[in-house]
């Protein structure tokens, strides 16, 4: 494995950063989880935008043109030569002094590390998953903004915990209202009487890649999306409910707080759409070889 800091290449094993660093100290950074499907970086331009407004709302200054970081993610892709990979993209903020000031750092550190991909088991998808609501509110907005994907993954991991601890894979998220925003990793949405729901952004949710490229791909084929205002009644009550995040694609939701939604299988808005984003997913894309 071939891991690029600063443009450099290093092994795993010698591929380290300061333990001065404040992507460390602090959680102080950013990062996007990008997808290779056979040899194409799928939504690049879009990972590179979210990392660069990330950056914007934590004041920190990518040390490259974001040509430079696109053509740079693609070299590591190809120097990896792995066909079907998952980027990690990674800018801290850089080694600093001990205290919070991030403007003591002057060195951003910049990571690529391309890997195989663990996908979530082909059972999930058949059968769809059972998800639990969790008492860890989502950060509201104006603490932490869902929408800066930073290295400070703790309320997500707290959340994933409380999941993990009743034996289910994920968790729904409410925010401080007590409205549904999102999963630990993932974007939720729900279908009812044909029409797609899913919570607005404002909802403090990450404005995901995939939740976008969904939204695309139904509103394209003629369905009707809409951003809401979404309560656990809406979830409990609807036909169909589903998950999308870069690394499970699109995953049927089939049980949310013991209550099966719809006929208890994944259900056949959710079966189109799998099916159509599976052929985008493989189809288009930034070709890396
Ligand atoms: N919400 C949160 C909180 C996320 O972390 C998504 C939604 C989905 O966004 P995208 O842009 O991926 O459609 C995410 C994404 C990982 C991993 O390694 C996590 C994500 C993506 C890829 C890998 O755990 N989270």
């Amino acid at each position: 494995m071939k891991i690029s800091i600063n443009g450099k290449y290093y092994s795993k094993r010698t591929a380290k950063v300061s333990v001065f660093d404040h992507g460390l100290l602090y959680g102080d950074g950013i990062f996007e989880g990008i997808r290779v499907y056979n040899g194409r970086v799928f939504k690049l331009r879009d990972h590179i935008d979210r990392l660069y407004e990330s950056a914007t709302s934590i004041m920190l200054e990518i040390p490259a043109s974001k040509d430079k970081l696109t053509g740079d993610v693609i070299r590591a892709v190809r120097l990896n030569k792995l066909k079907n990979a998952y980027i990690r993209l990674i800018v801290t903020r850089g080694a600093g002094s001990l205290g919070l000031n991030p403007f003591t750092c002057r060195n951003p550190q910049i990571i690529i590390i391309v890997d195989k991909i663990i996908l979530y088991p082909p059972r999930f998808y058949r059968e769809g998953l059972t998800v639990i609501t969790v008492g860890t509110q989502r950060n509201i907005a104006e603490a932490v903004s869902p929408r800066i994907k930073s290295l400070n993954y703790l309320n997500n991991i707290l959340a994933k915990i409380e999941a993990l601890n009743s034996g289910l894979p994920e968790a729904v998220m409410l925010n401080s209202f007590g409205f549904v925003s999102e999963c630990t990793g993932d974007n939720i949405f729900t279908v009812r009487k044909g029409v797609i729901f899913t919570p607005s952004i404002y909802m403090g949710v990450l404005e995901g890649i995939t939740r976008a490229c969904v939204i695309d791909i139904a509103r394209d084929s003629g369905m009707v999306v809409k951003p809401i205002v979404m309560t656990r009644h809406d979830i409990y009550n609807a036909d169909e409910c589903f998950l999308t995040g870069t690394a499970a694609e699109i995953v049927p939701v089939v049980k949310v707080d013991g209550r099966k939604i719809g006929l208890g299988g994944p259900g056949h808005v959710t079966k189109s759409l799998m099916k159509k984003f599976k052929k985008l997913a493989r189809s288009e894309g930034v070709l890396a070889f």
